[in-house]
């Protein structure tokens, strides 16, 4: 057997798409008499046969709370959802497993970062700065914790191709800043944040950076020690795992000296009624009994994209993004919003009068899933102008035959909606 290091190339080629979709069971249905186009990856994935049935096993098999039981089944679950911590440590390259704290997903995290960190940091007169492309998500938690305070939020613009402009977003950092929250990945526009260079001018202030990595995480390697960040924030669902799982990244040193989010089991080390010590990372942070199951399929869904290779997905989704972005702007009357250089796995468009609700509907009569909205990111909206677009979004299993789907889909559209 040849031991010869395969170049990203060669892996690439092996990357077989169609006995990948074998794994997915969902895929293989038609809609309205159609084969299944599933084009909506960016609000939620669907999931591997290898995640469904490790949650089946333990509920077949293993079902117990953890860290507390010493019987055999205990100890089973535990080890399954510490294995998974684990995976996701692995995942994102931490540094040290106590800095994956599992929640709900990137909602909570945020949510976790803001009332924890930010009540301790910001206070009235101080600044938490966004960009103008951020998820409802990286936004209202902010406003709630700047209402709390008397504090204020700062946005920094983007251009017209959905770009952040970086020598605005470097100006708004001042002695005021307490907190920069931004996107990895825009859910909207499809824009790749510089989070290295971002995370270097805000450092250079002594100003922790919170990277939202819902879009990122499952579409490109992630390691949040070279990104410098603070704090991840990812939602499981999105990365073929369950909902209701996801896991929020801290430095070690920041989790320490945070309070905790919520009270409960699991987070003390030892209870009176004058005095409560709270328990070790990343335990501080996980009150109450966890969602053990999700966790598990969390951990399934990382080993199954560690077997892929998020350095094979990657170019495999950036093929089908430029092969789709191509076919529809040569539709006339298709405008593609969200255009920036450093771009992956959304499709944005409108088509004119023709309002994107429709445009959904008539893709769904064809098989074709998509979203159509403002997509949680209403200010994104605002910036350009329009109500809502049509998003496709893509996952590691579409083709380019769907896409072709997807175009065929939209000239239909024209036909019937003129
Ligand atoms: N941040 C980004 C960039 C997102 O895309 C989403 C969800 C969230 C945060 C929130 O994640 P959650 O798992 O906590 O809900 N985005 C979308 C979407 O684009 N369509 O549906 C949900």
């Amino acid at each position: 057997m040849s031991t010869a290091v395969k170049t990203p190339q060669q892996l690439h080629t092996e990357f077989d798409v169609y006995r990948i979709r074998e794994d997915f069971p969902v895929l293989a249905q038609q809609v309205h008499g159609k084969p299944l186009v599933y084009l909506d990856n960016a609000a939620t994935t669907q999931k591997p046969l290898a995640v469904i049935d490790a949650i089946s096993h333990y509920y077949r098999c293993d079902n117990s709370n953890i860290h507390r039981g010493v019987h055999a089944l205990s100890e089973r679950a535990t080890e399954a959802y510490e294995n998974a911590r684990g995976a996701a440590q692995g995942f994102i390259n931490a540094a040290d497993r106590k800095e994956i704290i599992f929640l709900r997903g990137t909602t909570e995290a945020i949510n976790l970062v803001a009332q924890t960190y930010g009540r301790e940091h910001v206070g009235a007169g101080d600044e938490v700065l966004i960009t103008a492309m951020e998820h409802h998500s990286n936004i209202v938690p902010w406003q709630i914790l700047c209402k709390q305070k008397g504090a204020k939020l700062r946005v920094a613009p983007i251009n017209d191709r959905g770009e952040l402009v970086l020598e605005e977003f470097e100006k708004l950092l001042g002695p005021k800043t307490k907190l920069v929250a931004v996107s990895h990945l825009s859910n909207a526009l499809g824009t790749i944040n510089p989070i290295k260079q971002i995370t270097r001018m805000a450092h250079e202030r002594g100003i922790p950076v919170l990277v939202d990595g819902a879009q990122a995480a499952p579409r490109m390697p992630v390691d949040v020690q070279d990104l410098d960040c603070d704090f991840y924030a990812v939602s499981g669902h999105k990365m073929y795992a369950p909902t209701g799982i996801g896991f929020l990244y801290g430095k070690a040193a920041l989790l320490e000296a945070m309070p905790p989010y919520q009270g409960g089991g699991d987070m003390i080390a030892s209870v009176t009624f004058d005095k409560t010590v709270y328990n070790r990372l990343p335990y501080k942070f996980e009150a109450g009994t966890p969602n053990i199951a999700d966790t598990i399929g969390l951990g399934a869904a990382i080993e199954y994209l560690n077997q892929l290779g998020l350095e094979n997905i990657e170019p495999h989704e950036a093929e089908l993004l430029a092969y789709a972005t191509a076919e529809v702007q040569k539709i006339p009357g298709v405008e593609v919003v969200g255009t920036a250089r450093e771009k992956a796995g959304v499709l944005s468009f409108v088509m004119g009068e023709i309002h994107p609700h429709d445009i959904g509907t008539i893709l769904d009569s064809e098989g074709v899933a998509v979203r159509t909205g403002h997509h949680c990111a209403q200010p994104v909206m605002q910036r350009y102008g329009i109500p809502a677009t049509v998003r496709a979004s893509f996952g590691l299993y579409n083709t380019r035959e769907e896409v072709d789907a997807l175009v065929r889909g939209i000239r239909k559209v024209k036909e019937v909606m003129g």
